[in-house]
């Protein structure tokens, strides 16, 4: 088995995602802790400037996006599909309605009680950091930053039809978990995680017991290693690994053009790369990193077509 990294922080629900896939496929990672919110000089010079948590790492290939980290993590597995043809449609609806309830999550955390539990985690001070940072984040995209009234018409609507569908079935999806399962968690792990709002999920019985099912998956064989490890694992690495599907020309731009590439949504920090390949679900670009003056050779970041925007540089 590939050795894979996830860089990430233990606060992220999105590396949570990727965690708890990690522990229902047992598999052994590297965990390579992040900062938590900007600067993270070790993380973009890998990155070529995106910064989103987390990013998955093997040897000098960069996954970034939980919607293909998770497609990648099924595939190294080798173990039968998250995401059964015959819901194939219904797994990607519900990966995307897991992005809407991360984003209803994020003003619940910073309601009073939410915003208490952080300042007795972070501080004050880090608390001010935190926020500025994040409204940094949410600066230049095509998604504003969620308040409090979108959380209150998405939230709790969501949970009662979840809750009203795992009265019938133990998973999302049926019988077994899908990757839908693993896109629902993170958000309602994220609000169960701060100790000032947490009620906002536990009225839910049904919701509660399928939470608990999956949280039992735990998160695999974890050994972690410091951010100049992976560096010297991307440095010391000799080959790539496999690129899928047919070069899609529509796009107009040729293998080996200088592009830019960026999220449309939020933390749209533009990435400068040559093109790779463009096959129907990942943009891959290659990029050469250096740490500190420390050349790390080429490095290829693969993104999602989905929510990324390409173009000429
Ligand atoms: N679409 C992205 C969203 C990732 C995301 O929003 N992650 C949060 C942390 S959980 C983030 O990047 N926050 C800012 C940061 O970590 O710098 C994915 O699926 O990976």
């Amino acid at each position: 088995m590939t050795s894979v990294l996830l860089h990430h922080f233990d606060a992220s629900p999105f590396s949570e995602k990727i965690r708890l896939l990690l522990g229902y496929r047992d598999l052994a990672w590297g965990s390579v802790c992040i900062p938590r919110m900007m600067p993270k000089p070790h993380f973009t010079a890998l990155t070529g400037g995106y910064r989103k948590t987390p990013a998955l790492q093997i040897g000098r290939d960069i996954y970034c996006d939980t919607a293909l980290i998770v497609r990648v993590i099924e595939k190294l597995s080798g173990a039968p599909s998250l995401v059964p043809s015959y819901q194939a449609a219904s797994v990607r609806a519900l990966e995307e309605m897991g992005d809407r309830l991360f984003l209803a999550a994020i003003p619940i955390i910073f309601r009073p009680e939410g915003r208490a539990a952080l300042v007795d985690q972070i501080g004050e001070e880090g608390l001010a950091r935190f926020q500025a940072d994040r409204a940094g984040l949410f600066s230049g995209g095509n998604l504003s930053r969620p308040d409090d009234q979108f959380s209150r018409a998405v939230w709790a609507p969501t949970l009662e039809a979840l809750e009203a569908q795992l009265a019938h079935q133990p998973f999302v999806l049926g019988e077994h978990p899908t990757l839908a399962d693993f896109s629902l968690y993170h958000p309602i792990w994220y609000v169960r995680n701060n100790p000032g709002v947490r009620d906002v999920v536990e009225d839910y019985p049904a919701l509660m017991a399928w939470f608990k099912r999956l949280q039992a998956f735990g998160h695999g064989r974890r050994h972690e290693m410091s951010e100049a490890q992976a560096h010297d694992v991307a440095a010391s690495c000799d080959h790539w690994q496999p690129l899928e599907g047919e070069f899609d020309q529509s796009l107009g731009l040729a293998e080996g053009a200088a592009v830019t590439l960026q999220a449309v949504d939020y933390g749209v920090d533009q990435v400068q790369g040559r093109l790779v390949h463009v096959s129907q679900e990942v943009l891959t670009l290659e990029r050469d990193a250096t740490f500190e003056g420390r050349t790390l050779g080429s490095v290829r970041l693969h993104f999602p077509r989905d929510g990324f925007a390409l173009s000429p540089a």
